[in-house]
C-alpha cells in the first residue's frame, strides 16, 4: 500500500487532469498573493475594492466555463470548482464576487441573451471592467422567489419595471444588473431583463451592518419605472427555470468554495494543535483534539469527492439539480461545522481576526443561507425522493 498525505486523504489530485492543476496553481497564487494580504483590512473595515474585479479578469477568472470568442476560457465545472475552492479558502465574499459574476451575470447572458447582448456585455465582464449582479430576492420573496413582485409592464418600445431586489451581491457597484421580474405581455410570467448603472429610476443603495460577508458588497436594487427597450429582456428563456438554470452552477461553485474555507480551518487548527502546549504538550497530542482533526479531514476529503463527481456529471451533461442541491447543502452545513470547531480550538486566540477562522465562520452563516438555505434544499431533496413537496 502507497503512502498517506494526511491533506489529500483520498488523492483529489490524482483524479484531475494537468490542465486543471495548473488552472487550480494559478488561482491559488492569485487568491494568496492578491487577496489575502488585504482580506484582513477589507472585511474590518466592510470595503469591497471593485479592482479585484479587474485582477480576477486579468487572471482569467471570470466566466471560466464561457467559450473563448467571449472572453472566458471554455474550462470544465471542475476547473470552476477548483478555482473557487481557492478563492475561498482566502474569503467566501471574494467567491461571492466572482460566482456572481460568473455564473449569475455571464452564464445567464451567455444561456439566454441575444448575440448583440453577448457581444455587448461579456467581454466587458470577463475583463472585469464591468461588474455585475443578479437580482432575484425580494424584502417579501427569498426561499420562494415565485413570490416576487417586481413587474415589466409593456411600454411602446419595450418595458417599464418597477419594484425592488434585496440583499444583491455587487450591487451598489455594479455596471450591469440581471433582474427577474413577472412580465404581463409574457401572461405574468418570470423574465430576465439586464439593466445598466445610470439608467433614470434605478438605484442600488449598499445595505450596511453585515456581520458576515464584510469584504463582498452587498445591496438593494430599487427600480422605480425603469424604461428599457426590447433589447434588454433575455430572449432565450421564461419562467422560474431562467434564474434557476443560473443557480445550479453558482450552488455548485459554492459546494467547492466552502470546502475550500474550511480547508484553511482544518490546516489552522492543526497547525495552532501542533504549535500550542498545555498541561506539557502540544494541544495537538490530546485525545479530543484529534478527534476534531480526523472528523474535519473525514467531511472534507468526502466533501471534494462528492463535488468532483457531481463536476465531472456537470461536463458530461448527467447532472440533475437535486445532486447540486445535497453537495451545496452537505458541504455548506459541514464547513459551517469544521470553522466553529477550529474556532473553539484556538481557544481565546480563535475570535482574533489575526488567527482568520472565525472570519470563516461568520461567512460561512451567510454561504449556509443563499443561494436556497440548508433546510430549503433538505425539502428539495425531500420532495425528490417522496414525490410529495413540503413547502407550503
Ligand atoms: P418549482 O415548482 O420547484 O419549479 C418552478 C420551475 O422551475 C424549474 N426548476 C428548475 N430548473 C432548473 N434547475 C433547477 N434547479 C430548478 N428548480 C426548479 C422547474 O422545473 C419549474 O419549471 P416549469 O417549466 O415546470 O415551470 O418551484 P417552487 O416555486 O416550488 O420552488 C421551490 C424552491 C424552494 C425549490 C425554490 O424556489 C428554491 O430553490 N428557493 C431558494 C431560492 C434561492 O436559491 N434563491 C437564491 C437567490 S440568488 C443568491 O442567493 C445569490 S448569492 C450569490 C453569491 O453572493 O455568491
Ligand atoms: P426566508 O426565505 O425568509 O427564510 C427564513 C428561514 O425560514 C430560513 O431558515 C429558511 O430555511 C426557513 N424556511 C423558508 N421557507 C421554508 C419552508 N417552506 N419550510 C421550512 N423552512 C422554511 N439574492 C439574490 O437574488 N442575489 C444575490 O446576489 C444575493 N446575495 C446575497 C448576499 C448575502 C450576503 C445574503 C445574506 C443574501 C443574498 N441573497 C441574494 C439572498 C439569499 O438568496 C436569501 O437570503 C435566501 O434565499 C433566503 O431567503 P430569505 O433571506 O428571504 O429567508
Amino acid at each position: 500500500l502507497a503512502a498517506f498525505d494526511w491533506a489529500d486523504a483520498l488523492r483529489l489530485e490524482s483524479q484531475l487532469s494537468e490542465d486543471e492543476r495548473m488552472l487550480r496553481d494559478a488561482a491559488h497564487a492569485f487568491a494568496q498573493d492578491k487577496l489575502q494580504p488585504r482580506v484582513q483590512e477589507a472585511y474590518r473595515d466592510e470595503v469591497t475594492d471593485p479592482e479585484i474585479f479587474r485582477e480576477m479578469g486579468e487572471a482569467g477568472l471570470l466566466g471560466l466555463t464561457i467559450p473563448e470568442e467571449y472572453g472566458g476560457l471554455g474550462a470544465g465545472y471542475v476547473t470552476y470548482g477548483l478555482v473557487a475552492r481557492e478563492i475561498e479558502r482566502v474569503d467566501s465574499g471574494y467567491r461571492s464576487m466572482m460566482s456572481v459574476q460568473s455564473s449569475l451575470v455571464m452564464y445567464p447572458i451567455h444561456a439566454y441573451g441575444s448575440d448583440e447582448q453577448k457581444q455587448k456585455y461579456l467581454p466587458g465582464l470577463s475583463s472585469g471592467e464591468l461588474i455585475g449582479c443578479f437580482g432575484l430576492t425580494e424584502p417579501d420573496a427569498g426561499s420562494d422567489p415565485a413570490g416576487m413582485k417586481t413587474r415589466a409592464e409593456k411600454t411602446a418600445t419595450g418595458y417599464k419595471i418597477s419594484g425592488s431586489k434585496m440583499w444583491i451581491s455587487n450591487a451598489p457597484i455594479a455596471d450591469v444588473f440581471v433582474v427577474w421580474a413577472k412580465s404581463d405581455a409574457h401572461e405574468g410570467k418570470i423574465r430576465g431583463f439586464v439593466l445598466e448603472k445610470g439608467m433614470t429610476g434605478l438605484s442600488a443603495p449598499k445595505i450596511g451592518g453585515k456581520l458576515s460577508l464584510r469584504a463582498s458588497i452587498t445591496g438593494e436594487i430599487v427600480m422605480d419605472g425603469v424604461e428599457v427597450g426590447e433589447d434588454a429582456l433575455l430572449p432565450g428563456v421564461q419562467g422560474l427555470k431562467g434564474p434557476f438554470g443560473c443557480l445550479n452552477r453558482a450552488r455548485y461553485g459554492i459546494a467547492w468554495g466552502v470546502m475550500g474555507a474550511a480547508e484553511a480551518c482544518w490546516h489552522a487548527a492543526r497547525q495552532y494543535g501542533l504549535d500550542r502546549k498545555q498541561f506539557n504538550k502540544p494541544l495537538a497530542q490530546t485525545q479530543l483534539f484529534q478527534k476534531k482533526l480526523a472528523d474535519m479531514q473525514t467531511e472534507i476529503s468526502l466533501g471534494l469527492q462528492a463535488a468532483l463527481q457531481v463536476g465531472r456529471c456537470m461536463e458530461a451533461g448527467t447532472a440533475a439539480p437535486e445532486m447540486i442541491s445535497l453537495i451545496k447543502r452537505n458541504n455548506c452545513g459541514k464547513a459551517l461545522d469544521i470553522a466553529r470547531a477550529a474556532r473553539d480550538m484556538h481557544g481565546g486566540n480563535g475570535i482574533s481576526e489575526e488567527f482568520q477562522v472565525m472570519r470563516h465562520m461568520v461567512n460561512l452563516e451567510t454561504v449556509n443561507t443563499y443561494e436556497g438555505t440548508h433546510d430549503v434544499h433538505a425539502l428539495i431533496l425531500g420532495r425528490a425522493q417522496t414525490g410529495l413537496q413540503a413547502f407550503f
